[in-house]
């Protein structure tokens, strides 16, 4: 529970987490070092790792490495089965809940829950509600699933809903690395006001404002990953998370 409990601390502290998801085929180990440094200084609380498709090979060392750079939490966000590691913080455990594809549902969390418990890797049950974004993605194609409509907030809700009374901890709100369009702001708040689960929002989120908007929404956790795989853009990080951290800006 030490990475759900620092998660649930970072939403009490600073109203909203702030996640940055590494892609192994993006970030080499050689520029690794310099990007989650900028991400630590610009107040980043903790990397997912992983990707639906991946090409790179040495997933465990790759981990291994990420780890000897930054003391913030790695949480493996895994887009297949290959993708476990027991260097890594946590996992997060997730069911693709917005499809019907039984092996993303349940089938692949048999397979890996005994290597889960060798490793004592701690999980995050999160349902993965995949939302229409514009071109199909890489998430949608590779679980086979279809996406919910994204005009269709109350599947959304319903869709949470039921995770919530699964006993998951999250539900992840996914419109795909690199979409068109990021989930649309009322169907986070529909599920916010309907539901009571903590919600990730991820899915070509580009600019502070719209994490800000996210995260008035409802979100308690805002994921990046794209949008900063070019360095360029590295030095808006602290912008986001400043964004995502609304309750830091109060003074009282
Ligand atoms: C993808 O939600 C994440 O799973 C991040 O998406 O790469 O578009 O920021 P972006």
């Amino acid at each position: 529970m030490k990475i759900y409990n620092y998660l649930k601390e970072t939403f009490d502290k600073k109203g909203a987490a702030y996640l940055i998801l590494i892609d192994p085929d993006k970030l080499k180990l050689n520029n690794a070092e310099k990007f989650m440094q900028k991400c630590e200084e610009s107040g980043v609380d903790g990397f997912l790792v992983g990707g639906s498709l991946m090409l790179m090979g040495d997933f465990e060392n790759y981990i291994l490495e990420l780890k000897k750079i930054s003391k913030l939490p790695l949480i493996i966000f895994p887009g297949a089965l290959s993708q476990i590691s027991p260097n890594a913080d946590a996992l997060l455990y997730i069911s693709v809940v917005s499809g019907r594809n039984p092996e993303y549902l349940f089938g692949n969390h048999v397979i890996a829950a005994p290597l889960i418990k060798k490793y004592q890797l701690e999980t995050l049950s999160t349902g993965y509600m995949i939302i229409e974004s514009g071109k199909r993605t890489t998430a949608e194609y590779m679980s086979g699933s279809q996406p919910i409509p994204r005009n269709k907030t109350e599947i959304a809700i319903a869709t949470a809903l039921a995770a919530q009374y699964m006993g998951m901890k999250f539900v992840y709100l996914e419109a795909g690395s690199g979409a068109e369009s990021s989930v649309p702001y009322e169907m986070v708040k529909g599920v916010s006001d309907y539901c009571d689960i903590d919600i990730i929002v991820g899915g070509g989120i580009r600019t502070p404002e719209a994490a800000s908007k996210m995260v008035k929404s409802g979100a308690n956790i805002i994921v990046t990953g794209n949008h900063f795989e070019d360095e360029n853009n590295w030095e808006v990080l602290k912008q986001f998370a400043d964004a995502v951290h609304y309750k830091k800006s109060i003074v009282v």
